[in-house]
């Protein structure tokens, strides 16, 4: 069934649904189901994505405006049993023409959210609705797939992203928290490639670098730090947002199983000491987590780190009452305070200061 035959469908199935929603566009995947299952979900979705403005305090006296989904950056974490037949709503309450694509899934090109492949702009002001079977099972996404060109608040350098994760039909479940991060570059600006070089032979290019980054929606040190406890097992879905640069991270002492790539099971998982993800990739690791302490979470990079690109790992070692002490800042967020969190580096290959805390996360493990 293509696209017209199905809205025809609509049309004696289901009107009285449709007609308060004029301005709308639905579109469901090319299978039998799609028109009663589109038709009935028209007006209650299972999820609404809203594309918006949003403010977005990175840390305190640290704010940049973006645009984003619901009003937070991610955007909801939508969750669903793979198979499932889901139903979501994108009003586009933004000032340009946008579409939203699910990164990952197994969905027909018309409700897959890339224009080039057929996928119609959601136009300002307006909303669609798509229709598709949850699949296949895994760490998806789903993000802008508006073009930025020379606009860096366009497109993904904007708050524009999200989880998609389809629970698969098999899931061993052999760990105790699941942590879901998204890491994200802000406040794009444009350099000239030979500022950066420096000498000859010249180089006209441009290249995109950024102030600042986040782990989800803080900079280091300012978000909740994750709180685990010496031997659980805590499985991190990670998944690169950002528009243009790889990121390679580590959790100092701690080794990451690394169980899922791009979200597709690996067969023989291996256990690395560093994660390194391209843009839009995606990384499912276990850590044991077999150190009390305060850990740093974040890029191999010491100046990604300055930017903030990481989160913190508090493993807090509560047993013996050392480790790092929180103090409430005026925002209500928690902060520790980096002089006195407890740092170990048992590998060489980088070391973390309290210069460098701004640029991750931090997990708290307390001994047992
Ligand atoms: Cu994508």
């Amino acid at each position: 069934m293509n696209r017209r035959d199905f809205l025809g469908l609509l049309g004696t199935s289901a009107l009285s649904g449709l007609s308060i929603l004029a301005r709308e566009r639905v579109f469901a995947a090319d299978d039998p189901v799609s028109a009663s299952s589109a038709s009935k979900t028209a007006v209650a979705p299972d999820w609404s994505l809203r594309i918006a403005p949003v403010k977005l305090e990175l840390s305190p006296g640290h704010t940049i405006t973006t645009v984003g989904y619901n009003g937070a950056v991610p955007g909801p974490l939508l969750r669903v049993n793979e198979g499932r037949r889901v139903t979501i709503e994108v009003r586009n309450d933004s000032d340009v023409a946008e579409l939203v694509h699910w990164h990952g899934l197994m969905v027909p090109s018309a409700v897959d959210g890339a224009m080039e492949e057929g996928t119609p702009m959601v136009p300002a002001g307006g909303a669609s609705h798509y229709s598709f079977v949850a699949r296949p099972g895994g760490t998806r996404w789903y993000h802008t797939h508006a073009i930025a060109g020379r606009d860096l608040r366009r497109s993904l350098y904007s708050g524009q992203y999200g989880f998609f994760y389809i629970e698969p039909k098999t899931n061993p479940g052999l760990y105790d928290q699941e942590v879901f991060i998204a890491m994200h570059q802000w406040e794009p600006y444009f350099v000239s490639m030979q500022d950066i070089k420096k000498g000859p032979p010249p180089n006209n290019g441009l290249e995109v670098m950024y102030r600042s980054a986040s782990f989800n929606d803080k900079a280091l040190g300012y978000g909740e730090p994750l709180r685990v406890k010496q031997g659980q097992r805590v499985i991190f879905r990670i998944l690169n947002a950002s528009a243009t640069d790889e990121v390679s991270i580590a959790l100092p002492g701690h080794q990451f199983q690394v169980v899922g790539l791009d979200g597709n099971p690996v067969l023989a998982p291996r256990s690395v000491p560093v994660l390194t993800l391209a843009p839009a990739e995606r990384v499912d690791a276990v850590v044991e987590m077999n150190l009390p302490g305060i850990w740093i979470f974040g890029s191999t990079d010491d100046a990604e780190r300055s930017r903030e690109w990481a989160s913190w790992l508090n493993m807090r070692d509560a047993a013996a009452g050392r480790g790092g002490q929180n103090r409430r800042t005026r925002s209500g967020t928690t902060r520790f305070s980096a002089q006195r969190l407890r740092l170990r580096n048992p590998t060489a290959r980088f070391t973390w200061s309290s210069r460098k805390f701004r640029a991750a996360a931090a997990v708290s493990i307390a001994g047992r």
